[in-house]
């Protein structure tokens, strides 16, 4: 009787867990690791963006996509791709940039030959692509409606409401997503224009999914903050748009950036580029320095235009390569080698959320038997907290001891006579409250004489 309740138990928690794992893939919340799984969902406290989790601050570095519309946008929507970019490159979020016009655009397809309703239906099959993957991942992910050359968003904004709604519904539970309303307003677009244009479309996300981060676009391709941060918005969770190419946008930018930001105006760079405005031309690395440094020492977030090997001087890969995932330094262009030569830099300075620590395992340099003494030297690893060992006299390592700490020499005792030691070291590294570490070095083996 008794053992017959315990089975039914039993099944009960295996229904259980299969149930909540098919409610957990159904919603698409399956977040393995990273940022979303430590922070949540993100709000807006201040100018800064915050984990509702943690309460902490949260900085995204992140990458944008070129248009998804285009074959040089789209085949860069992967997991792998993401996965590259998390784990080689210290990326925590993506954007998803879709075009709303030229060739394949949400409301205006150009000369693409299917209909207007087949192109949108692709694209929305590519966003999901892109935010499926994102949360396997636990990456940010910001689905932006890529106003650009329809100038003012107030010229498809029937088309923005249906999609926004669409999306909002469709990713309400989705902690990881973040809605950009307009890209770059330009053409004359006023503050006056866009804020018409926001108080129709935020409600309409409101309506669906309460808190999350709504991003809006300023006057002058994203430009004018300073403009912005003279009459805000009166919605919580709102993030304003900055954009810069450092070879054209300098210290007169970063100006509008400060005033905006000393009226206390949340800002988010989802596009910047270290080349001319118009994504060619020169590279300015120099002026791209001082911007990141600004917005790194006020914790801003930024995302670098973008995943493409399309041969124009922004985009991050180099035009020749078809590698769509696991590219190496080699692969990259020179903005590529820039832009994520920064992230890793700046990422091992301050990590970003969600950054997975990257240690190379460490070296044995030397074993030296001292009696019943093992002295153990290891070959510092950079960036490491400190080092673990393990030894035993099985090859397997059964039964092995530990022993770690922070010195890069140590001293084993109380090992028996006549016996072989094997052992092994890793190196480990702290952050956010947990410990990563490194894969073991080779097995160096001793043996005990005396
Ligand atoms: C550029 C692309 C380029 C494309 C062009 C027009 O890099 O390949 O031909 O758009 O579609 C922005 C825009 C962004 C631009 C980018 C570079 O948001 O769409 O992409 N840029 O010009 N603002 C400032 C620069």
């Amino acid at each position: 009787m008794k053992e017959n309740r315990y089975r039914m138990k039993q099944g009960h928690i295996i229904w259980g867990l299969l149930f909540l794992t098919i409610l957990l893939l159904l919603h698409g919340k399956l977040v393995m690791a990273g940022a979303v799984e430590e922070n949540g969902a993100l709000s807006v406290s201040g100018t800064r963006l915050v984990s509702q989790k943690t309460g902490k601050e949260v900085v995204l570095r992140g990458v944008s996509t070129h248009g998804i519309n285009w074959d040089v946008g789209y085949p860069y929507i992967s997991k792998a791709a993401f996965q590259t970019l998390r784990d080689d490159y210290g990326v925590n979020a993506v954007r998803l940039a879709m075009y709303t016009t030229e060739y394949y655009g949400y409301c205006d397809k150009g000369s693409a030959p299917e209909s207007q309703s087949m192109v949108q239906k692709t694209l929305k099959e590519r966003i999901h692509t892109g935010v499926t993957a994102a949360s396997e991942l636990g990456m940010y992910v910001i689905i932006d409606w890529h106003v650009l050359n329809d100038q003012n968003p107030n010229k498809y904004k029937k088309q923005a409401k249906a999609f926004f709604e669409e999306m909002s519904k469709k990713y309400a539970d989705y902690d990881n997503v973040l809605y950009e309303i307009c890209n770059e307003p330009n053409g004359g677009t006023t503050w006056s224009d866009i804020t018409t244009y926001a108080k129709t479309i935020i409600p309409v996300i409101r309506a669906n999914d309460k808190d999350a981060v709504i991003i809006v676009g300023t006057p002058n391709w994203s430009q004018d903050v300073d403009v912005a941060s003279k009459s805000p918005l009166s919605y919580d969770n709102i993030m304003y748009t900055l954009h810069f190419y450092s070879a054209t946008h300098k210290e007169s930018y970063r100006e509008k950036f400060k005033t905006a930001l000393a009226n206390g105006l949340p800002v988010m760079v989802t596009e910047f580029g270290v080349s001319e405005a118009s994504g060619a031309g020169s590279m300015n690395t120099g002026e791209a320095k001082k911007w990141l440094d600004l917005l790194d020492a006020n914790q801003i977030s930024y995302f670098a235009w973008s995943l493409s090997n399309k041969a124009e001087t922004a985009s991050l890969l180099k035009s020749g390569t078809g590698k769509k995932s696991g590219w190496r330094s080699s692969d990259l262009s020179p903005a590529g080698k820039w832009v994520f030569g920064q992230y890793r830099s700046r990422g091992e300075q301050s990590p970003v959320p969600g950054q997975t620590v990257k240690l190379s395992k460490p070296t044995i340099k030397a074993v030296n038997g001292k009696g019943r003494k093992i002295k153990v030297t290891i070959q510092k690893v950079k960036g490491a907290d400190g080092y673990q060992i393990r030894y035993g006299t099985s090859k397997k390592f059964a039964k092995a001891k530990k022993k770690t700490g922070k010195k890069t020499v140590y001293t084993l005792t109380k090992l028996k006579k006549g016996k072989t030691y094997y052992i092994k070291v890793r190196a480990y590294k702290k952050q956010n409250g947990k410990t990563y570490y490194s894969s073991y070095s080779k097995v160096k083996k001793i043996k005990v004489k005396k």
